[in-house]
């Protein structure tokens, strides 16, 4: 089999998705997600100008040496714009090799380890009250899992709620605006509102938080022992990822489990906070951490000192990562949970879906390869619109983390 052409789709159905379509001389064709989000022309201009002339005529079942060569053979290697190129690259070869064996990826990556993926939904509250009311609204749908944030009072907008009523979306049209925060006033409030989940729900639920970056290592370390009594599922990115010996502090002061990672690109990321213990769940998704090639090598490492997957999948993650991920969180032993935002219908006009959600859980079809697909002609109706994240700082107007 050889790789005859290789092209990348930019739409916008509400939101920015980047996909590459990878082609053979069999008329088989494989499908990988590309989308960085706020970053993706960037990825983009990797696959066009220095990955997809050096893919044509290569043979599409050597997804290993493929991997290698794109990563290993770049001399300029890792970060996030690299990686995600990589990982739509891997994905799509992974697709193809599952439909020129006419099986579902899954198969091709031990078969199932569990009928169904756990996933995790999500509560942003604009009050106390009201992030209490909206994780009942989740529990009730069936959700076995809820991840709640919420507006911190005297502070003017939080990371994750949602405004007028509309779901929560990450980026916004044009270029990055501005949010603030308040640590003190946060890591006052948060106990408060895990206090008040466990008193409405008990204890059978599942309950996660994400810090998004924002703390020091020693206010995280407070954090996650304030939050130890309400036994949370996970506090996720309690510091920076970039500093990794942070989370030795918080290991030092609490039980509350970790994940981090949704903002790391490699396995090397990974290394030091899995042998010494300092996570328990993996945040990198397959499309930022170079696909299911490299999360394979990654999670039979992390396997041997019980770590387990947690992957992202905010909605700015398209349809073909969030099926290659359920393939992939089907097949693997040590997974914990998957993160579901559902995508706008909007999506699904360009995007077609072999997954269903049901009593909070993700089942995909055995249709072959990953079973997702992109219908280009509607595609060219919703063109790419710049977008960005937020910047944050302080009340102070110090630049912080988002
Ligand atoms: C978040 C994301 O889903 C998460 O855990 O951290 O909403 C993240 O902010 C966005 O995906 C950024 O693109
Ligand atoms: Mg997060």
């Amino acid at each position: 089999m050889k790789i005859t052409e290789a092209r990348v789709i930019v739409c916008s159905p509400g939101r920015n998705f980047v996909t590459l379509k990878i082609v053979t001389d069999q008329g088989i064709y494989g499908l990988g997600d590309a989308t960085l989000n706020g970053r993706e022309k960037a990825v983009v201009a990797y696959l066009e100008e220095h990955c997809i002339p050096a893919l044509i005529g290569m043979n599409p079942e050597n997804t290993e040496d493929i991997w290698h060569y794109f990563y290993r053979g770049a001399y300029w290697k890792g970060g996030p714009v690299t990686m995600t190129a990589i990982a739509a690259i891997d994905m799509a070869l992974w697709d193809i090799r599952g439909k020129s064996l006419n099986v579902p990826v899954y198969k091709l990556l031990g078969g199932k380890s569990r009928d169904r993926v756990l996933v995790y939904a999500h509560a942003n509250g604009v009050s106390l009250q009201d992030a209490v009311e909206k994780a009942g609204v989740e529990i009730k749908k069936g959700f076995k899992a809820v991840r709640v944030q919420c507006a911190v009072p005297g502070v003017s907008h939080a990371y994750g709620i949602a405004r007028d009523g509309r779901s929560y979306e990450p980026a916004s049209k044009g270029l990055p605006e501005t949010q603030v925060f308040d640590t003190g006033k946060y890591l006052d409030f948060i106990p408060e509102v895990f206090a008040g989940l466990r008193a409405a729900y008990g204890t059978d639920i599942n309950l996660l938080h994400d810090v998004h970056h924002r703390c020091t290592p020693i206010e995280a370390a407070r954090l996650a022992k304030d939050l130890e009594p309400f036994h949370l599922f996970w506090l996720e990115d309690p510091v920076s990822g970039e500093l990794k010996e942070g989370l030795r502090l918080i290991r030092k002061h609490s039980v509350t489990p970790i994940a981090i990672g949704e903002v790391f690109n490699t396995g090397f990321d990974f290394t030091t906070l899995i042998t010494e213990q300092l996570i328990d769940y993996i945040r990198m998704p397959l499309a930022h951490g170079g696909g299911i090639t490299h999360l394979q090598k990654l999670a039979a490492f992390a396997s041997f000192y019980q770590v387990r997957t947690g992957f992202h999948g905010a909605t700015d993650l398209s349809p073909v990562n969030l099926a290659a991920s359920l393939h992939f969180c089907l097949a693997v032993n040590n997974f914990g949970i998957l993160e579901y935002m559902p995508h706008q219908d909007v999506v699904h006009e360009v995007f077609s879906i072999n997954y269903s959600l049901s009593d909070g859980h993700l089942q995909i079809s055995d249709a072959p390869g990953l079973g997702v697909d992109l219908d280009e002609e509607r595609a060219r109706k919703y063109p790419y619109a710049m977008a960005s994240l937020p910047v944050g700082r302080r009340e102070d107007g110090t630049l912080w983390y988002w």
